[in-house]
């Protein structure tokens, strides 16, 4: 039996066993360099393996540049205003779909995570996003957890001044954020982004541990993968007129539930789950626990669900005090 299979709850590339898997000859050898770099640094740098891959993005170039609501054939014109990205293109646009269904990109993370990996959401953006630092897994996890990562392709060279994107190196060894981590019992503010209540923490936990962030100054047609709980986010745009195109690709990993830790609490099986599809043939994934289908629930995404799920504030339970 392979270590592995003793404990299949945690990806092989973030698994304590993760050394003896190696020397069982899990991992073929030419994986071994971006399976050690995952493993250890939470991230790593690759060639897009698709010969196609300039003709591909100079179509998707093409096609999705007009839709953006900021010029981007003038080039002296102020391209970093507002919020620049288009979800799902890969339902309209050959091109996206190919990048994000790419075969040996899924069967390589499908090997390192030991468990097959499907592509769920692409993101495309032709200017760098200046997001701050996040690990994707506040937005998008599994449970198991760290059954999730992101692709990010470089459609054009990326200089300092065009804002590249940012990591910590390391930082996908801390603990996955939760609200029950962060002690927040509450719905969001309508106007915060589901990441905001996270953002202090992860600050001050770079700040404790002293990692200095590192950016990816990316060739054209070079990729970088991160894992689910890596932080990471787009640099400061130090020229407003460059432009900074790119793909990011997020994949998840069969055989798991899939939901939305920002507004979920697990502890009491209060979970934001959500709705998947695979990229690769347009097919529902469920929500799977231990090789069983989880009945479809209903979108506990909505606002509302806290009080639904505690009462108003008048009916909760208080504690008795002691
Ligand atoms: O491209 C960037 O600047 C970051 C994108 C990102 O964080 C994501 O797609 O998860
Ligand atoms: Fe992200």
């Amino acid at each position: 039996m392979s270590l592995h299979a003793l404990l299949p709850g945690i990806p092989i590339i973030e698994s304590p066993l993760f050394e003896s898997i190696v020397a069982e000859g899990a991992i073929p050898p030419e994986l071994i360099p971006v399976a050690r770099a995952l493993h250890t640094s939470g991230f790593a740098v690759i060639d897009f393996p698709d010969p196609e891959i300039d003709a591909r993005i100079a179509r998707i170039t093409a096609d999705l540049g007009p839709r953006y609501a900021i010029d981007l054939t003038d080039p002296g014109a102020i391209k970093a205003r507002g919020d620049n990205r288009l979800q799902d293109a890969w339902q309209y646009n050959r091109d996206v779909a190919a990048i994000a269904a790419n075969p040996q990109i899924r069967a390589m993370l499908s090997l390192l995570w030991g468990r097959r990996a499907f592509p769920f959401q692409t993101l495309n953006f032709p200017v760098g996003t200046q997001q701050t630092p996040h690990s994707d897994a506040v937005h998008f996890s599994s449970l198991p957890e760290r059954f999730m990562c992101g692709v990010w392709v470089a459609f054009e060279d990326i200089g300092p001044e065009a804002g590249p994107l940012v990591y910590y190196p390391g930082s996908h060894r801390w603990p996955c954020l939760t609200n029950m981590l962060i002690g927040k019992d509450g719905e969001l503010a309508s106007e915060m982004s589901a990441q905001t209540p996270f953002e202090q923490v992860w600050q001050a936990m770079v700040a404790a541990q002293g990692v200095p962030p590192e950016t990816f100054l990316a060739r054209k047609g070079q990729a970088l993968i991160w894992t689910a709980n890596l932080l990471h986010g787009g640099s400061r745009q130090i020229d407003p007129r460059l432009t900074r195109w790119s793909q990011v690709t997020h994949y998840y990993f069969e055989d798991c539930i899939y939901y939305t830790p920002a507004f979920s609490h697990e502890p009491i099986g209060q979970l934001a789950l959500r709705t998947i599809t695979d990229i690769a043939d347009g097919s529902p994934v469920a929500n799977r626990y231990l090789g069983r289908d989880l009945a479809q629930p209903e979108d506990d995404r909505r606002p509302g669900w806290f009080e639904r799920v505690f009462g108003k504030p008048s009916q909760r339970a208080r504690t008795p005090k002691a």
